[in-house]
C-alpha cells in the first residue's frame, strides 16, 4: 500500500458524497456533504465514510481526522429518512447493524477523530459524532435523538454511547423526549468537551488537534485504544489492559525520546516508532 500518496489527489473524484482534504498540519477535514438533505447519511455516505476512514489511518502523513458537516446548518441532521419507507425489520436490523460497524471503526482509529459540530447533529448524525474520540461544537449547533418522534429508537450505537459518555439518566432524558438540545447543554452534560462562536470553530478544533498531534503518535493510540477498550470491562481487567500497554510503550523509540528530551530539556521529536 502507497502510505504516502495523499487522498486529496483522489478524494473527490472517488468520493460522491465526501470532501477530504490534508492540510499541512497533517489534519485530514473530512466534510460530509449533502448540503440539500442537510448532511443526512443514506447508505451512500456510510459506505464512503467507511472507506474514507480506512484510507486515511493507511497515510503516514494523516495525524488527525476532522470530521464535519458541508455548510453552517447542519453537521447531519440523521439517517436518511427517505431510506426508511418500506424497510421490513430485517433490512432494517441490516442498516443499523451497518452503521454500527462503520461507527466502531471510527472508535477504533489509532488517529483521533474529532467531530467538529457546526450545526444539527441529530440522530444518526449525533450518532456518529459520539463514535469520535472528541466533539467540538458551535454555540448555535442543535443536538439530539429525535428517533422516538419516528416511533423509532437510535440505531448507530446511540442508545449505547450517550449513557456511557454521559450518565444514565442524561441519555434517558435525551432518548426518550426526542428533543433538541443546545451546545452549552451538550458541554454541561459533558457530551461535547469543548464549544466556542460559529466563527471560531475551525480554529478551535484545529488547535485541540494541533495539541495531541505534537505527542507520541504511539502513546496517542495507545491511550485510546486502552479507553475503548477498558470501557468494555471491568475495573480490574481494564486496569491489565493498561499496564500491558504501559509495558509496551517501553519498547519504542518514543519513549526513550520522550524522557531523553524532557532530561536533557529539550522538545521531542517524536518519529512514531
Ligand atoms: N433525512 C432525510 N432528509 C432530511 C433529513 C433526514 N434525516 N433531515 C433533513 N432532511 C431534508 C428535509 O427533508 C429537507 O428536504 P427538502 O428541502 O427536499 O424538503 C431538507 O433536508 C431541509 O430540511 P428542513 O426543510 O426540514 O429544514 P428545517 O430547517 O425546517 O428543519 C430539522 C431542520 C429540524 C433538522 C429538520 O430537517 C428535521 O427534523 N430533520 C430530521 C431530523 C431527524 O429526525 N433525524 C433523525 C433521523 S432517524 C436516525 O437518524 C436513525 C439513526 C439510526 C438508523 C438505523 C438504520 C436504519
Amino acid at each position: 500500500m502507497n502510505t504516502e500518496a495523499p487522498i486529496e489527489e483522489t478524494g473527490t473524484e472517488e468520493f460522491q458524497h465526501l470532501n477530504v482534504d490534508i492540510d499541512e498540519a497533517g489534519l485530514a477535514w473530512l466534510v460530509i456533504s449533502r448540503p440539500k438533505a442537510l448532511n443526512a447519511l443514506n447508505s451512500e455516505v456510510i459506505e464512503e465514510l467507511r472507506d474514507a476512514l480506512v484510507e486515511l489511518v493507511s497515510y503516514e502523513d494523516v495525524h488527525a481526522i476532522i470530521i464535519t458537516g458541508d455548510g453552517d446548518k447542519a453537521f447531519v441532521a440523521g439517517a436518511d429518512i427517505s431510506e426508511f419507507t418500506g424497510l421490513t425489520p430485517l433490512e432494517a436490523r441490516g442498516l443499523s447493524q451497518t452503521g454500527q460497524d462503520v461507527l466502531a471503526t471510527i472508535e477504533a482509529s489509532p488517529i483521533p477523530v474529532i467531530a467538529m459540530i457546526n450545526g444539527f447533529a441529530l440522530g444518526g448524525g449525533l450518532e456518529l459524532a459520539m463514535a469520535c474520540h472528541l466533539r467540538v461544537a458551535s454555540t448555535t449547533a442543535l443536538l439530539g435523538l429525535p428517533e422516538v418522534s419516528l416511533g423509532l429508537i437510535p440505531g448507530f450505537g446511540g442508545t449505547q454511547r450517550l449513557t456511557r459518555l454521559t450518565s444514565p439518566g442524561v441519555a434517558r432524558e435525551w432518548i426518550i423526549t426526542g428533543d433538541m438540545f443546545s451546545a452549552e447543554e451538550a458541554h454541561r452534560v459533558g457530551l461535547v468537551t469543548r464549544i466556542c462562536a460559529p466563527e471560531d470553530l475551525r480554529e478551535t478544533t484545529a488547535k485541540l488537534a494541533s495539541s495531541i498531534t505534537k505527542r507520541g503518535p504511539i502513546a496517542v493510540a495507545t491511550a485510546l485504544d486502552v479507553i475503548r477498550r477498558g470501557l468494555e470491562v471491568g475495573q480490574t481487567e481494564g486496569e491489565n489492559i493498561e499496564a500491558d500497554a504501559f509495558g509496551m510503550l517501553f519498547a519504542t523509540e518514543d519513549q526513550t525520546e520522550g524522557a531523553a528530551a524532557f532530561l536533557e530539556k529539550r522538545k521531542p521529536e517524536f518519529l512514531g516508532r
